[in-house]
């Protein structure tokens, strides 16, 4: 596969040709994707909980199951090229549980020789192999078990990550226990917008301490197989209080969304003020503390996935506009009095497009987990493509990905130990609880004869991957 115009059509571009020359040949530029949303070929797996959660009318928007999404199972060979073509460092893909272990009982022979043909294409392509453990396929008989709320998940993420150590763990590059726990808790166990669907604001909070448990479980398995570059990836944002009245909500979102996760990381436990803030909720007892050295132990890196800030203005200052993801429901124990304040302009999900708060982000985040290597695992936009006469000039997505990409750098110029930065996604694909109408992807994929496509914004990783 090539690409009709490419690399003459960037170098015209200032701004792209500006922001290769601030990346250094060895920082790792790549791309990402995640199990459900791409492979399809549910029948050569085991259940998931989002196959269950996307049976039900209404949970998906358009009705959209696991299959065939990108068809990617059957067209690895032909995605590999596209990575090859990309010119992109790494490739930052997850592994789907039922696949490998399927109705959690022994692993299946099919499902690891998949995974092994996707690192050896990578390898003999010389793409390095970022490999997702947890991207939030669950399998289903796990979740019958009571899924992130059974007391002994740890225990079983710790046998998953032994198979997948056993037989990737001498080729892949990076390792990743989880993909942002806090959709997982929050989205899927305090609200009903994602798979299992529990909606229950305390099971959040208890669903969030047992993800990491399993992360620090898995951590120590990695660790005994010596693989390369264990870590983890949080999903984390700057949060903007707009004036004094928000100060108190603004604490309490920016303690769920990302004191949470790197206090545990840390070793700084759970925050007393958090635990106040819930009690009316829970009173914590589900925490053991002797899992929180585990939890606690040292990741040779922290991924971090960044879209869009989060403003709250006090009572009455706030946007109406619905916004993914931006509802205090996602934040139990929010107190009351604030309103969710994103701005203009914004993607498809409606996330306010501000490329500041990714520097933002990234220095907070260096603050609070000080002498972590850091990555950018996920950026990028949901954008309105229009496909005509067989190309997809995403103007939106180029400018969206030069100033993030810009904004990343600015934060490693001033000492952020930034090493790399992956687009979210290589290609369109399934956006969860959205369907296939919100496009993520650099290459469209036509939902009927699953062609892909590249974007203009394929063309200018492209350009940045080869240009430097
Ligand atoms: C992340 N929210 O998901 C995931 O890691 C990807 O799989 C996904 O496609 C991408 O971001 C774009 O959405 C999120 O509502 C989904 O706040 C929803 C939210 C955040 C992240």
């Amino acid at each position: 596969m090539s690409f009709p115009t490419s690399l003459n059509y960037m170098s015209e571009d200032t701004r792209a040709v500006e922001l290769s020359k601030r990346i250094p040949r060895e920082f790792t530029l790549g791309v990402a994707t995640a199990s459900w949303q791409i492979e399809g070929d549910s029948q050569g797996r085991g259940r998931s909980i989002w196959d269950d959660f996307a049976d039900i009318p209404g949970n998906i928007k358009d009705g959209t199951k696991a299959d065939p999404a990108c068809d990617h199972v059957n067209r690895l060979d032909q995605d590999l090229d596209i990575l090859a073509n990309l010119g992109v460092d790494a490739y930052r893909f997850s592994v789907s549980w039922p696949r490998v272990i399927p109705g959690h009982k022994k692993p299946s022979a099919s499902g690891i020789d998949f995974y092994s043909r996707l690192i050896d294409g990578l390898l003999e392509r010389n793409i390095k192999p970022a490999l997702t453990m947890y991207h939030w396929d669950l399998p289903s008989e796990l979740e019958e078990k009571g899924g992130w709320l059974n007391r002994d998940i740890h225990n079983y993420f710790a046998e998953y990550a032994d198979t997948l150590a056993t037989h990737f763990g001498d080729r892949v590059a990076m390792w990743a226990t989880l993909n942002e726990p806090w959709v997982s808790a929050f989205l899927g166990y305090a609200t009903k917008m994602h798979a299992p669907g529990i909606g229950n604001p305390a099971a959040g909070l208890e669903a969030g301490y047992r993800l990491m448990t399993a992360h620090g479980a898995a951590m120590s398995v990695l660790r005994e197989h010596k693989v390369s570059q264990p870590g983890t990836v949080l999903n984390l944002t700057q949060v903007i209080a707009e004036d004094a009245a928000a100060a108190d909500a603004a604490e309490h979102l920016d303690s769920l969304q990302n004191k949470f996760w790197l206090d545990l990381l840390a070793g700084r436990g759970i925050d007393s003020s958090l635990v106040e803030r819930t009690a009316e909720l829970t009173d914590w007892s589900f925490v053991d503390e002797s899992r929180l050295a585990s939890i606690s132990q040292p990741i040779d890196w922290l991924g971090i996935n960044y879209y869009t800030p989060i403003r709250v203005a006090g009572t009455g200052a706030g946007t109406s506009t619905e916004v993914q993801g931006q509802d205090f429901a996602l934040y139990p124990g929010t107190p009351a009095g604030a309103t969710m304040a994103s701005r203009e302009p914004r993607t498809e999900m409606g996330w306010e497009i501000f490329a500041p708060s990714i520097t933002e982000t990234l220095k907070q985040t260096a603050e609070r987990l000080p002498g972590v290597p850091l990555y950018i695992t996920e950026n990028g936009g949901a954008f309105d493509d229009k496909l005509v006469d067989g190309e997809i000039h995403d103007a939106d997505r180029v400018d969206y990905y030069l100033n993030h990409i810009s904004a990343a750098l600015d934060a490693k110029d001033q000492g952020v130990d930034l090493r790399g930065y992956f687009a979210w996604s290589m290609m369109d694909n399934i956006e969860w609880a959205e369907g296939l109408e919100k496009r993520f992807g650099i290459y469209y994929v036509d939902p009927i004869n699953q062609e892909r496509l590249p974007k203009d914004s394929a063309k200018l990783i492209q350009f940045l991957a080869t240009n430097r």
